[in-house]
């Protein structure tokens, strides 16, 4: 399968994040998409394309107008304060808040965000458009009769809702994706997230659709980020009732766990049964992750490859997370070429 990338994911480097009280150097670094890339390479994988421009306009599809909007003018706003370290957010709205959009940049910095994961410099918004991109892009190639293609996003996106970014992530590559099939004339596509957080901004933005059908595999949000989504009895509202399938799992599960969740997600997908699969594949459920818990070694990832290619989809692949930088090309790369050998 073809791989869409960018280089512009370069320009979004940040300096620190808050992990378990401490200020860390950001996980979620440039090395992670040059180590997939060089796996991509050494294994032949297929062909690396650059993404094509397709515009603001499938961006603002699954995302409010608005906060794309402040998104990409964020900077320009922060360095005219005279700040030029990374911008974060500090405040957000408790409980039983008439929530009001404040006008300063701070303020609206909370207002479209859930958590202080997701920060800023000069480069992070041409990073963000052109992972979208690169994600439109593969999504394009699928549509044209691909029956797999890989979106070598960076940053992430599944973190990120209708009109919030965090964890990492801005806009929702996956979901941008999704909808740009279903306006090219797909009647139903499937969203499977094996990243192992789970995927909390792609739910929010299906949450009321039955043409999106969503299932998730990740962490229990007992114990893990995103701390407040990722329950199984989140099934979808509305006519989106039904189509959103989370699978909680406790800290420490491995392969023999982990499977048995994607059996079920497989056999639900299948009974849905999609014009494409999307894959918001994070590769953070390896045993060595530095921020997850999850046991799954570099070769569970060939058998999920396998697994995948059972369902005789069109597949698109989106880079999410994986932060065991050393392993990332390996376990992600895996997926892809165990895919493609057995389809
Ligand atoms: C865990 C902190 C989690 C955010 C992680 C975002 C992952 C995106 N101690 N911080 S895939
Ligand atoms: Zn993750």
């Amino acid at each position: 399968m073809d791989t869409f990338y960018s280089d512009t994911h370069r320009l979004h480097h940040c300096n620190a994040e808050l992990n378990e009280g401490q200020l860390m150097p950001c996980f979620e670094m440039p090395s992670r998409a040059d180590m997939v890339l060089d796996r991509v390479r050494q294994t032949n994988l297929g062909q690396i394309v650059e993404p094509i421009d397709y515009g603001m306009e499938p961006l603002k599809r699954v995302h409010a107008a608005q906060y794309v909007d402040f998104i990409a003018s964020a900077w320009e706003r922060w360095s005219a304060l005279g700040r030029s370290h990374d911008m974060l957010p500090l405040a957000w709205p408790p409980r039983r808040t008439a929530i009001r959009c404040p006008e300063d940049i701070d303020g609206q910095l909370g207002f479209f965000s859930f958590d202080a994961g997701a920060p800023m410099n000069a480069g992070t918004w041409q990073a963000v458009y052109h992972s979208a991109q690169v994600a439109l892009s593969a999504q394009a190639a699928i549509a044209a009769g691909a029956s797999a293609a890989f979106a070598l996003c960076r940053p992430p996106g599944h973190h990120a809702g209708i009109d919030y970014m965090g964890g990492y992530c801005y806009l929702n590559n996956a979901a941008i994706a999704a909808q740009a099939l279903l306006d090219g004339g797909a009647s139903r596509v499937a969203v499977l997230d094996v990243d192992f957080h789970h995927g909390n901004g792609t739910q929010d933005i299906f949450y009321d659709r039955p043409d999106v059908l969503f299932a998730s595999i990740h962490g229990d949000p007992r114990h893990e980020y995103p701390c407040f989504a990722g329950y199984a009895d989140e099934r979808g509202a509305g006519s989106g009732l039904g189509f959103n399938f989370n699978y909680p799992l406790a800290p420490g599960s491995a392969w023999s766990v982990w499977s048995q969740a994607l059996s079920d997600a497989l056999r639900i997908i299948a009974g849905y049964r999609p014009d494409a699969l999307v894959v918001s594949l994070g590769v953070d459920t390896f045993k060595d992750d530095p921020i997850s818990s999850f046991k799954l070694d570099s070769n569970d990832y060939l058998r999920l490859g396998e697994q995948l290619a059972q369902l005789a989809l069109p597949t698109l692949f989106v880079m999410e997370g994986g932060y065991a930088v050393e392993e990332i090309g390996i376990n992600a790369v895996n997926v892809l070429t165990a895919f493609d050998a057995s389809r």
